[in-house]
């Protein structure tokens, strides 16, 4: 058994005494001893968690770890996610990304193109200016004098040939739909992509608790495939697709970006653990808020969160079964399936 005496020791070697001192709502939050931890959207998240637990293993910051874990699948060429997915249906690929740390301090982009890494320049415009987001040829511009380099303006061959069969008959409408969630799958279990060449995800968020039990997160993406010229989603948008309060919990967001938006999703589900829902029951309840408001059209949509409290307790919710997260800490590396309203 762990007595005060003995934490006290061990957190000043580790550094976890601000956690057991830090408070939510008068009460005492425990701390959590088995972190660093990390936890990712879709099947993709296992070898991003990967890149994270390079840093979160040597002691790391999460903030680096978010950063670093997600890179990997920004690289990914046979992945759905950064430059070599789905363009818009002018046939521009447009990609999101935003990071927060542990302090408040966030940046984003949003309908960045031709750079690799959207989510390092997002923490550029974190770190090196008084914004929080840039968009568009501005944010390349940035990108560009940062020493990012300007990548050739092609389609990879994947996404030539999706774009070629969707040109066919050129009908605008989002990808993660009732056919594909209901008969061809959604998530690690159902194919990358669909027969029809349609990928089933197009984003990776990701949430770290480092060795000093500080939150980060981040998320990036292409977005919806051809979808329209300078749709954003909810992924650059600061509690939409990501919150993070270092005193509370994180989450972050993957599915029908309008959606979540309309609820801000993510800063919802952290004020939810606010409250003192576990973070499975906060998921759940924006979960259901979003199915409330679509009504019927819920059926049609898939949306699902994740979430961690300051304790390192993880939680997560969907819309439609099918959806699951990868967990890696020093115990275990695993896929788990999240619970949804609809089977
Ligand atoms: C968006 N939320 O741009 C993203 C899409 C997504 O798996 O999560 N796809 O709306």
């Amino acid at each position: 058994m762990l007595n005060r005496k003995r934490f006290l020791q061990i957190a000043s070697l580790t550094g976890v005494s601000s956690v057991f001192f830090n408070s939510l709502n008068g009460q005492k939050i425990k701390p959590m001893l088995n972190n660093p931890v990390v936890i990712s959207t879709w099947d993709q998240g296992i070898a991003a968690n990967k890149g994270a637990w390079e840093v979160l293993k040597n002691g790391g910051s999460a903030l680096d770890a978010v950063e670093k874990g997600v890179m990997v699948t920004e690289s990914e060429p046979n992945c759905c996610v950064g430059l070599q997915a789905n363009p818009d249906r002018d046939g521009f690929v447009t990609l999101d990304a935003s990071i927060m740390d542990h302090q408040y301090n966030c940046g984003s982009v949003g309908f960045l193109e031709r750079i690799k890494h959207p989510i390092s320049v997002a923490r550029r415009v974190m770190e090196k200016t008084p914004h929080v987001m840039l968009v568009g040829q501005g944010a390349q511009q940035f990108a560009v004098a940062e020493g990012f380099p300007l990548e050739p303006e092609v389609l990879s061959g994947e996404a030539r040939k999706a774009y070629d069969d969707w040109l066919k008959n050129s009908h605008y409408e989002p990808q993660i739909n009732r056919e594909n969630i209901q008969n061809k799958g959604h998530g690690p279990f159902a194919p990358a992509k669909y027969d029809d060449g349609s990928w089933n995800h197009d984003t990776i968020g990701m949430l770290a608790m480092d060795v000093k039990g500080n939150l980060s997160g981040s998320c990036t993406t292409s977005g919806m495939g051809f979808k329209i010229r300078g749709r954003l989603g909810d992924s650059p948008i600061i509690g939409a697709g990501l919150y993070v309060d270092n005193e509370v919990g994180a989450c972050v967001a993957t599915g029908q970006g309008e959606d979540i938006i309309r609820v801000a999703g993510s800063h919802s589900v952290v004020e939810m653990m606010r409250q003192g829902h576990n973070p499975e029951t906060a998921c759940r309840k924006i979960i259901e808020r979003i199915v409330k408001i679509k009504g019927a059209d819920a059926k049609k949509i898939q949306v699902a969160f994740i979430a961690i409290n300051k304790q390192g307790v993880i939680g997560t919710f969907a819309i439609h079964k099918g959806f699951s997260y990868a967990l890696k800490n020093k115990a275990t590396e695993k896929l788990v399936n999240a619970k949804s309203i609809f089977r």
